[in-house]
Protein backbone atom coordinates (compact mmCIF):
# COMPACT_ATOMS: atom_id res chain seq x y z
CA UNK A 1 0.00 0.00 0.00
CA UNK A 2 1.17 3.43 -0.71
CA UNK A 3 1.61 5.59 1.65
CA UNK A 4 0.25 8.77 0.42
CA UNK A 5 -3.28 9.82 -0.78
CA UNK A 6 -3.07 11.37 -4.78
CA UNK A 7 -5.42 13.22 -6.74
CA UNK A 8 -6.24 14.81 -9.84
CA UNK A 9 -8.63 15.89 -12.63
CA UNK A 10 -9.02 13.02 -14.98
CA UNK A 11 -10.85 14.76 -17.81
CA UNK A 12 -9.34 16.98 -20.38
CA UNK A 13 -8.72 20.06 -20.15
CA UNK A 14 -11.24 22.76 -21.32
CA UNK A 15 -14.98 22.53 -20.69
CA UNK A 16 -17.09 19.48 -20.89
CA UNK A 17 -20.34 18.02 -19.82
CA UNK A 18 -18.70 16.42 -17.15
CA UNK A 19 -15.34 16.63 -15.44
CA UNK A 20 -14.00 13.86 -12.83
CA UNK A 21 -11.75 14.53 -9.85
CA UNK A 22 -10.24 10.87 -8.96
CA UNK A 23 -8.95 10.63 -5.57
CA UNK A 24 -6.88 7.30 -4.62
CA UNK A 25 -5.03 6.56 -1.17
CA UNK A 26 -6.05 5.56 2.39
CA UNK A 27 -7.78 8.91 3.26
CA UNK A 28 -9.72 9.05 0.41
CA UNK A 29 -12.74 8.16 2.87
CA UNK A 30 -11.49 10.73 5.29
CA UNK A 31 -11.70 13.38 2.43
CA UNK A 32 -15.62 12.14 0.74
CA UNK A 33 -16.47 13.13 4.88
CA UNK A 34 -14.87 16.14 4.91
CA UNK A 35 -16.05 17.77 1.71
CA UNK A 36 -19.06 15.89 0.29
CA UNK A 37 -22.47 16.57 1.68
CA UNK A 38 -25.11 14.33 0.32
CA UNK A 39 -29.00 15.81 -0.65
CA UNK A 40 -30.14 13.19 1.46
CA UNK A 41 -29.36 10.22 3.90
CA UNK A 42 -25.80 9.53 4.99
CA UNK A 43 -22.36 10.29 3.12
CA UNK A 44 -21.62 7.80 0.41
CA UNK A 45 -19.39 5.29 2.30
CA UNK A 46 -21.45 2.34 0.93
CA UNK A 47 -18.80 1.41 -1.95
CA UNK A 48 -19.45 1.05 -5.68
CA UNK A 49 -22.31 3.46 -5.31
CA UNK A 50 -22.93 7.06 -6.52
CA UNK A 51 -24.42 9.31 -4.90
CA UNK A 52 -26.29 12.75 -5.53
CA UNK A 53 -24.80 15.96 -3.49
CA UNK A 54 -22.35 18.96 -2.99
CA UNK A 55 -18.80 19.25 -2.55
CA UNK A 56 -18.71 22.37 0.51
CA UNK A 57 -15.51 23.64 1.75
CA UNK A 58 -14.78 23.15 4.88
CA UNK A 59 -13.16 26.03 5.96
CA UNK A 60 -15.95 29.09 3.99
CA UNK A 61 -18.64 26.36 4.00
CA UNK A 62 -19.47 27.62 0.20
CA UNK A 63 -20.75 25.38 -2.41
CA UNK A 64 -18.70 24.58 -4.91
CA UNK A 65 -20.27 22.38 -6.92
CA UNK A 66 -23.24 20.03 -7.02
CA UNK A 67 -21.80 16.47 -7.92
CA UNK A 68 -22.40 13.25 -7.83
CA UNK A 69 -19.76 10.78 -5.83
CA UNK A 70 -18.67 7.28 -5.66
CA UNK A 71 -16.74 5.55 -3.50
CA UNK A 72 -14.60 2.53 -4.04
CA UNK A 73 -13.32 0.56 -1.28
CA UNK A 74 -10.15 -1.14 -1.60
CA UNK A 75 -9.07 -3.41 -3.20
CA UNK A 76 -11.81 -3.24 -5.60
CA UNK A 77 -11.08 -0.09 -7.77
CA UNK A 78 -8.66 0.45 -10.42
CA UNK A 79 -5.62 1.31 -8.28
CA UNK A 80 -6.50 -1.31 -5.95
CA UNK A 81 -6.75 1.29 -3.19
CA UNK A 82 -9.27 3.71 -1.71
CA UNK A 83 -10.80 5.20 -4.50
CA UNK A 84 -13.23 8.23 -4.51
CA UNK A 85 -14.39 9.95 -7.89
CA UNK A 86 -16.60 13.53 -7.97
CA UNK A 87 -18.39 13.91 -11.22
CA UNK A 88 -18.40 17.43 -11.26
CA UNK A 89 -19.74 19.86 -14.21
CA UNK A 90 -17.29 20.38 -16.17
CA UNK A 91 -16.01 23.68 -16.01
CA UNK A 92 -12.20 24.38 -15.57
CA UNK A 93 -12.67 26.70 -12.51
CA UNK A 94 -14.84 24.47 -10.95
CA UNK A 95 -12.34 21.71 -11.44
CA UNK A 96 -9.45 23.69 -9.86
CA UNK A 97 -11.40 24.46 -6.97
CA UNK A 98 -12.63 20.90 -6.07
CA UNK A 99 -9.25 19.32 -6.58
CA UNK A 100 -7.59 22.64 -4.39
CA UNK A 101 -10.09 21.69 -1.86
CA UNK A 102 -9.15 18.07 -2.09
CA UNK A 103 -5.37 18.65 -1.95
CA UNK A 104 -5.91 20.85 1.22
CA UNK A 105 -7.55 17.84 2.95
CA UNK A 106 -4.53 15.98 2.41
CA UNK A 107 -4.18 14.47 -0.90
CA UNK A 108 -1.01 15.28 -3.32
CA UNK A 109 -1.18 16.17 -6.99
CA UNK A 110 -0.66 12.75 -8.86
CA UNK A 111 1.89 12.34 -11.01
CA UNK A 112 1.43 11.70 -14.34
CA UNK A 113 0.01 8.04 -15.46
CA UNK A 114 0.29 7.58 -10.86
CA UNK A 115 -2.97 5.85 -11.12
CA UNK A 116 -1.97 3.05 -13.38
CA UNK A 117 1.09 2.62 -11.67
CA UNK A 118 -0.64 2.08 -8.31
CA UNK A 119 -2.98 -0.21 -9.92
CA UNK A 120 0.36 -2.16 -11.25
CA UNK A 121 2.37 -2.42 -7.63
CA UNK A 122 -0.86 -3.61 -6.22
CA UNK A 123 -1.34 -6.41 -8.80
CA UNK A 124 -4.41 -5.27 -10.27
CA UNK A 125 -2.39 -5.29 -13.70
CA UNK A 126 0.79 -6.70 -15.12
CA UNK A 127 2.94 -3.85 -16.98
CA UNK A 128 2.11 -4.58 -20.60
CA UNK A 129 -1.60 -4.27 -19.51
CA UNK A 130 -0.75 -0.75 -17.82
CA UNK A 131 0.67 -0.18 -20.95
CA UNK A 132 -2.03 -1.01 -22.80
CA UNK A 133 -4.12 1.23 -20.59
CA UNK A 134 -2.40 4.13 -22.28
CA UNK A 135 -2.24 2.37 -25.54
CA UNK A 136 -6.01 2.17 -25.42
CA UNK A 137 -6.22 6.29 -24.88
CA UNK A 138 -3.85 6.69 -27.69
CA UNK A 139 -5.51 4.37 -30.35
CA UNK A 140 -5.63 5.97 -33.52
CA UNK A 141 -7.43 3.23 -35.90
CA UNK A 142 -10.37 0.84 -35.21
CA UNK A 143 -7.58 -2.07 -35.75
CA UNK A 144 -5.30 0.22 -32.89
CA UNK A 145 -8.24 0.02 -30.51
CA UNK A 146 -8.53 -3.89 -31.00
CA UNK A 147 -5.22 -4.49 -30.65
CA UNK A 148 -5.15 -2.04 -27.29
CA UNK A 149 -8.22 -4.08 -25.71
CA UNK A 150 -6.43 -7.66 -26.58
CA UNK A 151 -3.49 -6.32 -24.32
CA UNK A 152 -5.41 -5.03 -21.87
CA UNK A 153 -7.59 -7.87 -21.45
CA UNK A 154 -3.98 -9.65 -21.20
CA UNK A 155 -3.53 -11.93 -24.16
CA UNK A 156 -0.05 -10.96 -24.46
CA UNK A 157 0.89 -11.31 -20.79
CA UNK A 158 -0.93 -15.22 -20.93
CA UNK A 159 1.13 -16.08 -23.85
CA UNK A 160 4.20 -14.67 -22.46
CA UNK A 161 3.78 -16.59 -19.37
CA UNK A 162 3.52 -19.56 -20.88
CA UNK A 163 6.39 -19.42 -23.14
CA UNK A 164 8.07 -18.32 -20.00
CA UNK A 165 6.07 -21.63 -18.50
CA UNK A 166 7.54 -23.87 -20.96
CA UNK A 167 11.48 -22.47 -20.27
CA UNK A 168 10.80 -23.06 -16.72
CA UNK A 169 10.31 -26.85 -17.87
CA UNK A 170 13.78 -27.03 -19.67
CA UNK A 171 15.52 -25.27 -17.63
CA UNK A 172 13.95 -27.87 -14.27
CA UNK A 173 15.42 -30.78 -16.77
CA UNK A 174 18.98 -29.37 -17.11
CA UNK A 175 19.37 -28.06 -13.78
CA UNK A 176 18.48 -31.59 -12.18
CA UNK A 177 20.99 -33.02 -14.11
CA UNK A 178 23.51 -29.65 -13.23
CA UNK A 179 22.75 -30.82 -9.71
CA UNK A 180 23.13 -34.40 -9.04
CA UNK A 181 25.55 -34.76 -11.84
CA UNK A 182 26.11 -37.02 -14.50
CA UNK A 183 26.37 -39.92 -13.27
CA UNK A 184 23.18 -40.23 -10.47
CA UNK A 185 20.70 -38.24 -12.96
CA UNK A 186 18.71 -39.32 -15.90
CA UNK A 187 20.34 -38.70 -19.00
CA UNK A 188 18.86 -35.50 -20.42
CA UNK A 189 17.00 -36.34 -23.36
CA UNK A 190 18.39 -33.90 -26.03
CA UNK A 191 16.11 -34.72 -28.91
CA UNK A 192 13.05 -33.56 -26.34
CA UNK A 193 14.46 -30.40 -25.16
CA UNK A 194 15.98 -29.26 -27.90
CA UNK A 195 12.33 -29.69 -30.36
CA UNK A 196 10.38 -28.11 -26.64
CA UNK A 197 12.84 -24.77 -27.05
CA UNK A 198 12.57 -25.00 -30.89
CA UNK A 199 8.96 -24.68 -30.36
CA UNK A 200 9.28 -21.49 -27.91
CA UNK A 201 11.64 -20.19 -30.75
CA UNK A 202 8.89 -20.64 -33.31
CA UNK A 203 6.32 -19.19 -31.13
CA UNK A 204 8.44 -16.01 -30.40
CA UNK A 205 8.92 -15.66 -33.92
CA UNK A 206 6.01 -15.58 -34.88
CA UNK A 207 4.85 -12.98 -32.31
CA UNK A 208 7.88 -10.64 -33.35
CA UNK A 209 6.55 -10.98 -37.19
CA UNK A 210 3.39 -9.13 -36.29
CA UNK A 211 4.99 -5.95 -35.19
CA UNK A 212 5.42 -3.62 -37.66
CA UNK A 213 1.62 -4.40 -38.30
CA UNK A 214 0.98 -3.56 -35.15
CA UNK A 215 3.28 -0.45 -35.35
CA UNK A 216 1.52 0.94 -38.36
CA UNK A 217 -2.04 0.71 -36.58
CA UNK A 218 -0.80 1.96 -33.25
CA UNK A 219 1.16 4.93 -34.77
CA UNK A 220 -0.47 5.07 -38.58
CA UNK A 221 1.83 5.89 -40.94
CA UNK A 222 3.10 8.78 -43.12
CA UNK A 223 2.67 9.32 -46.78
CA UNK A 224 5.00 12.37 -48.43
CA UNK A 225 3.55 14.00 -51.20
CA UNK A 226 6.75 14.93 -53.55
CA UNK A 227 6.97 16.43 -56.76
CA UNK A 228 8.39 19.13 -59.24
CA UNK A 229 6.20 22.50 -59.06
CA UNK A 230 2.68 22.61 -60.63
CA UNK A 231 2.49 18.59 -60.92
CA UNK A 232 -1.20 19.15 -58.50
CA UNK A 233 0.73 18.53 -54.98
CA UNK A 234 -1.69 20.66 -53.37
CA UNK A 235 -4.54 19.38 -55.66
CA UNK A 236 -4.36 16.32 -54.86
CA UNK A 237 -3.84 16.79 -50.83
CA UNK A 238 -7.58 18.91 -51.03
CA UNK A 239 -8.63 15.90 -52.80
CA UNK A 240 -7.76 13.41 -50.10
CA UNK A 241 -8.84 16.15 -47.47
CA UNK A 242 -12.53 16.60 -49.28
CA UNK A 243 -12.08 20.47 -48.75
CA UNK A 244 -10.07 23.05 -49.44
CA UNK A 245 -7.04 23.26 -47.25
CA UNK A 246 -4.02 24.24 -49.26
CA UNK A 247 -3.54 26.93 -51.47
CA UNK A 248 -3.80 26.02 -55.09
CA UNK A 249 -2.48 28.34 -57.97
CA UNK A 250 -1.23 28.13 -61.57
CA UNK A 251 1.61 30.07 -60.19
CA UNK A 252 4.69 26.97 -59.93
CA UNK A 253 6.46 27.46 -56.14
CA UNK A 254 2.79 27.88 -54.47
CA UNK A 255 3.49 25.98 -51.85
CA UNK A 256 6.70 26.91 -49.40
CA UNK A 257 6.42 25.21 -46.20
CA UNK A 258 5.44 21.62 -45.39
CA UNK A 259 1.24 21.13 -44.08
CA UNK A 260 0.32 17.72 -42.81
CA UNK A 261 -3.15 16.35 -42.47
CA UNK A 262 -4.53 12.55 -41.59
CA UNK A 263 -6.71 10.99 -43.34
CA UNK A 264 -8.27 7.56 -42.44
CA UNK A 265 -7.72 4.88 -45.16
CA UNK A 266 -9.81 1.49 -44.33
CA UNK A 267 -9.27 2.21 -40.60
CA UNK A 268 -5.64 3.34 -41.13
CA UNK A 269 -4.60 6.96 -39.96
CA UNK A 270 -2.58 8.04 -42.84
CA UNK A 271 -0.80 11.30 -42.71
CA UNK A 272 -0.29 12.93 -45.75
CA UNK A 273 2.47 15.80 -46.34
CA UNK A 274 1.48 18.56 -48.99
CA UNK A 275 5.31 19.96 -49.65
CA UNK A 276 7.35 22.60 -51.89
CA UNK A 277 7.65 21.84 -55.24
CA UNK A 278 11.18 20.73 -56.07
CA UNK A 279 13.39 22.74 -58.63
CA UNK A 280 16.28 24.66 -58.71
CA UNK A 281 15.49 28.21 -57.16
CA UNK A 282 17.52 31.01 -55.56
CA UNK A 283 14.58 32.36 -53.64
CA UNK A 284 15.24 31.69 -50.13
CA UNK A 285 12.25 30.80 -48.57
CA UNK A 286 11.29 28.32 -51.41
CA UNK A 287 14.95 26.99 -51.35
CA UNK A 288 14.68 26.14 -47.54
CA UNK A 289 10.93 24.08 -48.08
CA UNK A 290 12.44 22.52 -50.95
CA UNK A 291 15.40 21.20 -48.24
CA UNK A 292 12.32 20.11 -46.03
CA UNK A 293 10.62 18.08 -48.21
CA UNK A 294 14.20 15.37 -48.57
CA UNK A 295 13.73 15.67 -44.99
CA UNK A 296 10.55 14.15 -45.15
CA UNK A 297 10.63 11.89 -47.68
CA UNK A 298 13.36 10.53 -45.94
CA UNK A 299 11.02 9.66 -42.56
CA UNK A 300 8.19 8.88 -44.68
CA UNK A 301 6.89 5.28 -44.45
CA UNK A 302 5.68 6.13 -48.14
CA UNK A 303 6.77 8.56 -50.62
CA UNK A 304 4.16 9.43 -53.24
CA UNK A 305 5.91 10.89 -56.49
CA UNK A 306 3.49 12.67 -58.40
CA UNK A 307 4.09 13.33 -62.16
CA UNK A 308 2.26 15.93 -64.28
CA UNK A 309 1.47 13.73 -66.99
CA UNK A 310 0.17 16.17 -69.96
CA UNK A 311 4.66 16.77 -69.62
CA UNK A 312 7.45 14.60 -70.22
CA UNK A 313 9.39 14.34 -67.48
CA UNK A 314 11.86 16.98 -66.49
CA UNK A 315 14.75 16.85 -64.93
CA UNK A 316 13.71 17.39 -61.67
CA UNK A 317 10.82 14.41 -62.14
CA UNK A 318 14.47 12.38 -62.95
CA UNK A 319 16.46 13.84 -59.78
CA UNK A 320 13.08 12.73 -57.57
CA UNK A 321 12.66 9.46 -58.76
CA UNK A 322 16.92 8.84 -58.54
CA UNK A 323 17.18 10.13 -55.03
CA UNK A 324 13.64 8.23 -53.34
CA UNK A 325 14.91 5.01 -54.70
CA UNK A 326 14.43 2.23 -52.51
CA UNK A 327 12.09 3.70 -50.65
CA UNK A 328 8.53 2.47 -50.39
CA UNK A 329 7.17 4.95 -53.36
CA UNK A 330 3.41 5.15 -55.10
CA UNK A 331 4.23 6.37 -58.57
CA UNK A 332 1.21 8.98 -59.39
CA UNK A 333 0.53 10.44 -62.34
CA UNK A 334 -1.29 13.51 -62.42
CA UNK A 335 -3.86 15.36 -64.62
CA UNK A 336 -4.95 12.28 -66.58
CA UNK A 337 -7.93 14.43 -68.54
CA UNK A 338 -5.44 16.27 -70.10
CA UNK A 339 -4.30 14.71 -73.30
CA UNK A 340 -1.21 12.12 -71.79
CA UNK A 341 2.66 12.36 -72.75
CA UNK A 342 3.55 10.01 -70.16
CA UNK A 343 3.00 6.04 -70.48
CA UNK A 344 3.24 3.06 -68.66
CA UNK A 345 6.05 1.88 -70.64
CA UNK A 346 8.38 5.21 -70.97
CA UNK A 347 8.08 5.38 -67.25
CA UNK A 348 8.58 1.63 -66.95
CA UNK A 349 12.53 2.39 -68.54
CA UNK A 350 13.18 4.99 -65.73
CA UNK A 351 11.42 3.41 -62.41
CA UNK A 352 10.63 -0.36 -63.57
CA UNK A 353 10.00 -1.59 -60.12
CA UNK A 354 6.80 0.49 -59.60
CA UNK A 355 3.78 0.35 -61.57
CA UNK A 356 2.50 4.17 -61.91
CA UNK A 357 -1.11 4.74 -61.92
CA UNK A 358 -3.16 7.82 -63.12
CA UNK A 359 -5.42 9.93 -61.58
CA UNK A 360 -6.49 13.60 -61.87
CA UNK A 361 -6.72 15.34 -58.45
CA UNK A 362 -8.64 18.23 -60.03
CA UNK A 363 -11.79 15.82 -60.98
CA UNK A 364 -11.25 13.22 -58.32
CA UNK A 365 -10.14 10.33 -61.07
CA UNK A 366 -8.12 7.28 -59.76
CA UNK A 367 -8.15 8.25 -56.08
CA UNK A 368 -9.63 5.39 -54.21
CA UNK A 369 -7.27 3.08 -56.11
CA UNK A 370 -4.74 5.10 -55.07
CA UNK A 371 -5.55 5.16 -51.58
CA UNK A 372 -6.12 1.33 -51.64
CA UNK A 373 -2.55 1.29 -53.30
CA UNK A 374 -1.02 3.14 -50.26
CA UNK A 375 -3.11 0.72 -47.85
CA UNK A 376 -1.45 -2.28 -49.79
CA UNK A 377 1.89 -0.68 -49.56
CA UNK A 378 1.96 -0.32 -45.79
CA UNK A 379 -0.27 -2.93 -44.68
CA UNK A 380 1.80 -6.30 -45.67
CA UNK A 381 0.51 -9.31 -47.38
CA UNK A 382 -0.21 -11.88 -44.36
CA UNK A 383 -2.11 -8.07 -42.30
CA UNK A 384 -5.24 -9.67 -42.55
CA UNK A 385 -4.55 -12.97 -40.89
CA UNK A 386 -5.68 -11.66 -37.37
CA UNK A 387 -2.86 -13.52 -35.47
CA UNK A 388 -3.60 -13.77 -31.96
CA UNK A 389 -1.36 -12.06 -30.54
CA UNK A 390 0.25 -8.84 -31.87
CA UNK A 391 3.17 -6.60 -30.98
CA UNK A 392 2.60 -3.31 -31.05
CA UNK A 393 4.80 -1.43 -28.21
CA UNK A 394 8.98 -1.34 -29.13
CA UNK A 395 9.70 -2.73 -25.48
CA UNK A 396 8.30 -5.51 -25.84
CA UNK A 397 9.43 -6.19 -28.98
CA UNK A 398 13.29 -5.30 -27.75
CA UNK A 399 12.51 -8.12 -24.66
CA UNK A 400 11.10 -10.69 -26.98
CA UNK A 401 14.16 -10.45 -29.50
CA UNK A 402 16.33 -10.62 -26.48
CA UNK A 403 14.59 -13.35 -25.07
CA UNK A 404 14.78 -15.04 -28.60
CA UNK A 405 18.48 -14.75 -28.94
CA UNK A 406 19.10 -16.14 -25.43
CA UNK A 407 16.57 -19.48 -26.57
CA UNK A 408 18.46 -19.90 -29.83
CA UNK A 409 22.11 -20.14 -27.82
CA UNK A 410 20.46 -22.10 -25.42
CA UNK A 411 19.31 -23.97 -28.19
CA UNK A 412 22.18 -24.45 -30.05
CA UNK A 413 23.90 -25.40 -26.79
CA UNK A 414 21.45 -28.57 -25.85
CA UNK A 415 21.56 -30.00 -29.02
CA UNK A 416 25.21 -29.31 -29.77
CA UNK A 417 25.60 -31.52 -26.38
CA UNK A 418 26.95 -29.31 -23.98
CA UNK A 419 27.14 -29.52 -20.53
CA UNK A 420 23.72 -28.15 -19.03
CA UNK A 421 25.45 -25.08 -17.42
CA UNK A 422 25.35 -22.96 -20.21
CA UNK A 423 22.07 -23.47 -21.62
CA UNK A 424 20.56 -22.67 -18.56
CA UNK A 425 22.27 -19.74 -18.17
CA UNK A 426 20.95 -18.37 -21.32
CA UNK A 427 17.57 -20.08 -20.51
CA UNK A 428 17.88 -18.07 -17.07
CA UNK A 429 18.22 -14.52 -18.86
CA UNK A 430 15.22 -15.48 -22.04
CA UNK A 431 13.47 -15.60 -18.49
CA UNK A 432 14.15 -12.19 -17.56
CA UNK A 433 13.96 -10.88 -21.02
CA UNK A 434 10.48 -12.08 -21.10
CA UNK A 435 9.68 -11.02 -17.57
CA UNK A 436 10.40 -7.12 -18.51
CA UNK A 437 7.10 -7.43 -20.44
CA UNK A 438 5.01 -8.59 -17.84
CA UNK A 439 7.23 -6.14 -15.10
CA UNK A 440 8.37 -8.84 -13.10
CA UNK A 441 12.25 -8.18 -13.85
CA UNK A 442 11.72 -4.86 -14.36
CA UNK A 443 13.83 -2.06 -12.51
CA UNK A 444 12.32 1.51 -11.26
CA UNK A 445 13.99 3.63 -13.43
CA UNK A 446 12.17 1.66 -16.59
CA UNK A 447 8.73 1.49 -14.32
CA UNK A 448 9.04 5.64 -14.13
CA UNK A 449 9.95 5.94 -17.91
CA UNK A 450 7.10 3.97 -19.03
CA UNK A 451 4.85 5.91 -16.33
CA UNK A 452 5.66 9.14 -17.04
CA UNK A 453 4.36 9.01 -20.56
CA UNK A 454 0.88 8.75 -19.24
CA UNK A 455 -1.46 11.34 -18.51
CA UNK A 456 -2.07 13.13 -15.69
CA UNK A 457 -5.05 11.61 -13.80
CA UNK A 458 -4.61 8.48 -15.59
N1 LIG B 1 -6.14 19.67 -65.68
C1 LIG B 1 -5.72 19.45 -64.47
N2 LIG B 1 -5.13 20.42 -63.77
C2 LIG B 1 -4.71 20.17 -62.52
C3 LIG B 1 -4.87 18.90 -61.93
N3 LIG B 1 -4.34 18.95 -60.69
C4 LIG B 1 -3.88 20.21 -60.51
N4 LIG B 1 -4.09 20.94 -61.60
C5 LIG B 1 -3.74 22.36 -61.80
O1 LIG B 1 -2.33 22.51 -61.73
C6 LIG B 1 -2.01 23.77 -61.15
C7 LIG B 1 -1.06 23.57 -59.99
O2 LIG B 1 -1.73 22.87 -58.96
P1 LIG B 1 -1.20 22.82 -57.49
O3 LIG B 1 -2.05 21.83 -56.76
O4 LIG B 1 -1.07 24.16 -56.90
O5 LIG B 1 0.25 22.22 -57.75
P2 LIG B 1 1.45 21.99 -56.71
O6 LIG B 1 2.13 20.76 -57.13
O7 LIG B 1 0.95 22.04 -55.33
O8 LIG B 1 2.37 23.21 -57.01
P3 LIG B 1 3.47 23.92 -56.07
O9 LIG B 1 2.86 24.13 -54.73
O10 LIG B 1 3.76 25.16 -56.78
O11 LIG B 1 4.64 23.02 -56.04
C8 LIG B 1 -3.32 24.40 -60.75
O12 LIG B 1 -3.71 25.29 -61.74
C9 LIG B 1 -4.29 23.23 -60.68
O13 LIG B 1 -5.63 23.60 -60.94
C10 LIG B 1 -5.51 17.87 -62.70
O14 LIG B 1 -5.71 16.75 -62.26
N5 LIG B 1 -5.91 18.22 -63.95
MG1 LIG C 1 1.40 23.24 -53.77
Amino acid sequence: MQEKTIAAIATPEGKGGIGIIRVSGPQAEEICRALFRPKKGNVPLETHRLCHGEIVSPETKTVLDEVLAVFMKAPHSYTGEDTLEIHCHGGPFILKNVLGEVIKTGARPAEPGEFTKRAFLNNRLDLSQAEAVMELIEAQSPRGLEFALSHLRGDLSAKTRSLRESLIEILAHLETSIDFGEDDAEPLNIKELTEKIGHVIRDIQGILSTYSEGKIHREGVSAVITGKPNVGKSSLMNRLLGEKRVIVTTEPGTTRDFIEETVSIQGLPVTFVDTAGIRDTREEIESEGIALVWEKAEAADVVIILLDGSEDLTKEDREIIDRNRGRTIALVVNKSDLPQKLTADSLRKRIPEVEPLWISAKYGEGIPEMKEKIHSLVVRENGGNNPDIIVTDLRHKTALEGALAKCIAAGEGISGGFSPELPSLEIREALDHLGEILGVTTTEEVLDSIFSRFCIGK
